[in-house]
């Protein structure tokens, strides 16, 4: 029997760090803003209660854009662009630091405000959920002479409501099904609705590029220009046959039903994360042999922080991994399995430890990064001896490099 088709939302929150800074400081609505500075780049309150802000043409270093206002992208600064090349662009645009724990906390609120309407959310990270509308009441009926009326109201009604929670605006695309809800959220942004049918897939998804499409990526994206395919429309009308000759069964298939807007993905409503970690890009490049102390700090705190972030979602993983990165962008990852599952900066640090053992340092690093993965519910973890009466092995000090 011919199943009804589905409603599937994709919400996405706009400029969401941006936004949520621009909350504490609404003076600068409007204006170019960029999130990525240090503690340092705080805005300072004066006697007279004016604000300082510091500005993109001051800033020296080698951080990256985390996100920007649309006032910015306007001026052509986005996402994961260097600090400084940004600053060429928008030298008066204002600089913020990070501050994760409220965006965590926005975030969470976000979600409670969707699940207040829609109950059936996948989460997709920090400021984007999957929503099934499908049983929603009133999704499907018509207002008027709109077919669509109905499925439009529930839209609307979620971006009410996160707004009534958060001050927070964000844009929704509603289709049949996940990939094409990705695509369609992405239509009207900032602060858009886009409702698709199966019917406007020729004329709203075939002219996109396939970048578009959620699962090709840089790679994928290159080999298919270079071999003549720019929008989806041209992957949807070149011979399946020949998509799988050139990419393999499995993602000749996937690309050619993805590009008619074919998906049954269900929305899951929890799901596991697969690892969890933390890294960091240092100010200048660091000698393995000259910083050593500088280096065993760095990794230290970076060990406490995956141990925090484990505490509070409550997990415990069996799989280290460090991530070292020297000049020259050559990437270096090790991983060491432990046999009880571990969460405590300290075991952390010692699997770090024997990872760190098995890399040659001949080059300076700029940038370290730890992750648990082979994660299992805390309270599934047997208690357990400290790390140091477990093992055999000499204290950590004697293990690693730094
Ligand atoms: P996005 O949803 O990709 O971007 P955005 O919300 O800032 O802007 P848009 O209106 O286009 O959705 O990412 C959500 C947050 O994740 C973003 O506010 C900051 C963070 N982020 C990074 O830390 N690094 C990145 O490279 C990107 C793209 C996002
Ligand atoms: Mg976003
Ligand atoms: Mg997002």
């Amino acid at each position: 029997m011919l199943q009804p088709p589905r409603w599937i939302a994709h919400l996405d929150m706009d400029a969401f760090y941006a936004s949520v800074e621009l909350l504490r400081y609404p003076q600068l609505k409007g204006q170019a803003v960029v999130i990525g500075g240090r503690r340092a780049d705080a805005p300072q309150q004066l006697a007279d209660g004016s604000w300082t802000y510091a500005r993109l043409r001051d800033y020296t270093g080698r951080g990256v854009v985390t996100t920007s206002t649309y006032a910015a992208r306007d001026l052509g600064v986005f996402s994961a662009m260097g600090l400084m090349k940004a600053a060429l662009r928008a030298p008066d645009a204002i600089l913020l630091p990070a501050d994760f724990d409220s965006y965590r906390k926005y975030s969470r609120l976000f979600k409670a405000a969707v699940a207040e309407v829609a109950p059936v959310i996948e989460d997709r990270g920090i400021d984007e959920i999957y929503i099934d509308l499908t049983d929603v009441p009133g999704v499907r009926d018509a207002v008027g002479h709109d077919p669509l009326g109905g499925v439009k109201a529930v839209a609307r009604e979620i971006k009410n409501s996160v707004g009534r929670a958060t001050g927070l605006t964000c844009s929704i695309g509603v289709t049949p099904n996940k990939l094409l809800s990705k695509i369609a959220s992405e239509l009207d942004k900032p602060d858009g609705i886009s409702v698709l049918t199966l019917d406007d897939i020729p004329t709203r998804v075939w002219p996109l590029a396939v970048r578009k499409i959620n699962g090709i990526g840089p790679k994928a994206g290159d080999k298919l220009v270079k071999l003549g395919l720019e929008t989806v429309g041209d992957i949807a009308a070149a011979d399946p046959r020949w998509l799988i000759e050139q990419f393999g069964d499995s993602y000749g298939h996937w690309l050619y039903n993805a590009s008619h807007g074919r998906d049954n993905r269900p929305v899951v409503t929890f799901s596991e994360p697969v690892s969890i970690s933390r890294e960091t890009t240092f100010e200048r490049d660091l000698s393995a042999r000259h910083d050593r102390a500088l280096l065993g700090q760095i990794m230290d705190d970076l060990c406490q922080r995956l141990a925090d972030d484990l505490a509070r979602k409550r997990y415990a993983g069996k799989t280290v991994g460090i991530k070292l990165r020297f000049e020259g962008f050559v990437t270096v990852t090790r991983d060491q399995t432990v046999k009880a599952a571990i969460s405590s900066a300290a075991d952390i640090r010692h699997a770090v430890g024997l990872c760190l053992k098995r890399v040659k340092f001949d080059k300076r690093l700029r940038l370290m990064g730890v992750r648990i993965g082979n994660l299992v519910h805390a309270s599934e973890v047997q208690p357990a001896a400290p790390a140091r009466e477990r093992t055999s092995e000499p204290a950590r000090e004697n293990l690693s490099l730094f």
